[in-house]
């Protein structure tokens, strides 16, 4: 399958290598790919600035008015490769039932055959005409405990630069590997080969994708894409994927969740994992500025997207975030919903398929009330209002992304890069619903907690292709990111839960996307989720009240803190009801979800359906 040796010279690496099975996993998949050249990358100032240029000559970037946004460049994708491939993300354990019914599968070997051993395998001559460069990355702070380390292999110069930004990169996670350190091999192509003088594209991709992960031998290979999530392989293939198989074999778990620190005017600290789906405010969530009335609280951010989380000797949860930096979805931030946001786009920033305005700046949708008068839309074409009115077009596609260091954000918590992570007080789980779901129920037991979490839905977004808008179970939120049986991940839960007794931090649900008649949401969102949030935090400590309802317990109208907001009992009541003939079709729906679920579906999760069932009646 290799070409005999490849020549030291070709493979560039670099003398202070020492790890002689990295080398030769190079030089393998280099002459899988025939690569035109390797290099191997130090994670430097100086090399993040080469690249850049390099993807500004390539037409990939545009650099963008340093007098307004300093250091900063927009990228464009190809129209056709703009959020993750949910169809295309397989999960290839040995046996089928380990990835589940909510995954897509195949045998590892068919698998191999496509991607790498057959004839006609998709990475043969992948990278022909390209360099392959060798990225090195750490999910989580260097040398931590609960950090784990990762190679990715990509002929995406794209993906090089953003996995400076996301990760820690370079040279340290080299040193820190030595002789012989564990690594999760990434392989990263963008499918797109080029013949002797053939003229690249700004955007090189394949219609043909596959993003693939191997939980048994912990790797991952992706094919054709050269966005986000499909390409950037720390993030939800390692951090999620992988990860959270490894947790399942080690006792601990990897989450799409948030992690944010709140301290209250008496100076006690709290820290809250919140998970949500794709596009559903957790970057706006983990930097919300507390609202009016709310003097003394302040909220700061340990990670927006991902932890992972330990049991410590002292018999609790910590959490670190295993990213650097933040890959967030740009329409819709602007200086009310998310100022702090905002703050960290001032300067270094890369920007994906937002607008370009005359003056070489950044526009999206809901960026400014009023747009701009003429812009170059994220397809490179002209676009103003009045073309807008009439096609509909958007400036900026709707998932449009800002990938920024975290260092960027003013309110970036003093722990955000501590090895030992930061203690967990609470768990949220909340989804987009129109309907049906509370905006906020506390789980009165860590099952009836795992329950909320298990029977989650959510209207699908524009981080995923397909449909948008459409309610689908999204257990955990983790529907395309687990890397095993979804119904062995609640058992994992059910595990770590009886371990952890009265140290167990409380779980809720919650849904800021209720809406009235008139189709706009009732509940104003943002800032204002703190006064939840002191209540949830209330509920912590046991000083907040509230009222039990069928499936756990919710606050009622002065159960919550009203200073500075204008919201009536009866606004309240149309967010908080619980409507009995929504709640039976909503409780179908669960049951539908146990079903396909049933291979290895915990005893405790029909049972606890069963009580809620009871009650309703009642
Ligand atoms: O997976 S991405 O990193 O492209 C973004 C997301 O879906 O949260
Ligand atoms: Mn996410």
């Amino acid at each position: 399958m290799n070409r005999p040796v490849m020549e030291g010279m070709r493979l560039n690496v670099p003398a202070h290598i020492k790890h002689q099975r990295l080398v030769a996993w190079v030089a393998e998949i280099a002459a899988l790919t025939e690569a035109e050249s390797v290099y191997w990358c130090d994670g430097s100032a100086a090399e993040y600035d080469r690249l850049c240029e390099q993807l500004v000559a390539a037409g990939t970037m545009k650099k963008l008015n340093p007098e307004l946004r300093p250091r900063s460049f927009l990228a464009s994708s190809d129209p056709s490769d703009v959020a993750r491939v949910e169809d295309r993300t397989f999960i290839c354990s040995e046996k089928q039932e380990d990835a589940g019914p909510t995954n897509n599968w195949m045998a590892p070997a068919e698998m191999r055959a496509l991607l790498q051993t057959g004839e006609q395998a998709l990475f043969r001559g992948a990278m022909k005409g390209r360099t392959l460069y060798v990225v090195p990355f750490s999910m989580g702070p260097l040398g931590s405990h609960i950090s784990h380390i990762g190679v990715e292999l990509t002929d995406s110069p794209y993906v090089a630069i953003s996995m400076r930004t996301m990760t820690r990169m370079g040279r340290p996670v080299l040193d820190l590997l030595g002789e012989d350190g564990a690594y999760v091999p990434c392989v990263h192509t963008v499918g797109a080969p080029l013949a002797a003088g053939q003229k690249d594209v700004p955007w090189p991709c394949n219609k043909t994708k596959y993003i693939v992960h191997y939980p048994e031998t912990r790797e991952i290979w992706s094919y054709g894409s050269g966005y986000g999530g499909n390409a950037l392989l720390g993030k939800k293939c390692f951090a999620l994927r992988i990860a959270s198989t490894m947790g399942r074999d080690q006792g601990w778990l990897a989450e799409h969740m948030l992690i944010l620190g709140v301290t209250n005017p008496e100076g006690r600290k709290f820290h809250v994992a919140a998970a949500f789906p794709s596009a559903c405010g957790k970057t706006n969530f983990s930097m919300m500025v507390p609202p009016q009335g709310y003097a003394g609280w302040k909220v700061t951010t340990v990670g927006d997207d991902i932890a992972w989380i330990k049991p410590h000797a002292d018999g609790r949860l910590y959490a670190i975030n295993p990213e650097a930096g933040y890959f967030g979805v740009a329409p819709g931030t602007n200086d009310l919903t998310n100022p702090n946001c905002m703050d960290s786009l001032k300067a270094d920033v890369i920007f994906t398929n937002v607008a370009l305005t005359d003056d070489g700046d950044v526009w999206w949708e809901g960026m400014t009330d009023t747009p701009p008068a003429h812009l170059i839309d994220w397809q490179g074409k002209d676009w103003t209002p009045a073309i807008a009115k009439e096609t509909g077009a958007k400036a900026a596609h709707p998932n449009a992304r800002f990938t920024v260091a975290a260092t960027n954000n003013p309110v970036l918590d003093p722990d955000w890069d501590n090895a030992a992570g930061v203690p967990i007080d609470a768990f949220i789980f909340g989804g987009r619903r129109s309907t049906t779901v509370p905006l906020v129920t506390q789980a009165r037991t860590w099952v009836e907690g795992v329950y909320m979490a298990a029977t989650m839905g959510s209207e699908t977004t524009a981080a995923a292709a397909g449909q948008q808008g459409v309610v689908r179970r999204d257990p955990f939120a983790m529907l395309p990111f687990a890397g095993y049986n979804m119904a062995d991940h609640f058992q994992h839960w059910l595990n770590i839960g009886s371990t952890l007794g009265d140290k167990a931090p409380a779980i809720f649900c919650v849904n800021w996307f209720r809406k009235g008649a008139d189709g706009k949401f009732v509940w104003p969102g943002y800032g204002e989720n703190m006064r939840v949030l002191e209540w949830m935090l209330g509920r912590v400590t046991g000083t907040a009240q509230g009222e039990d309802n069928v499936f756990g317990v919710s606050p009622r109208y002065d159960d919550l803190r009203w200073d500075g907001l204008a919201f009536s009992r009866a606004q309240f009541a149309s967010v908080i009801g619980i409507d009995k003939a929504a709640w039976q079709q909503e409780l179908a729906l669960h049951a539908e979800l146990f079903q396909q679920l049933e291979y290895h579906l915990p005893a405790e999760l029909p049972a606890t359906m069963a009580r809620i069932e009871a009650r309703l009646a009642a």
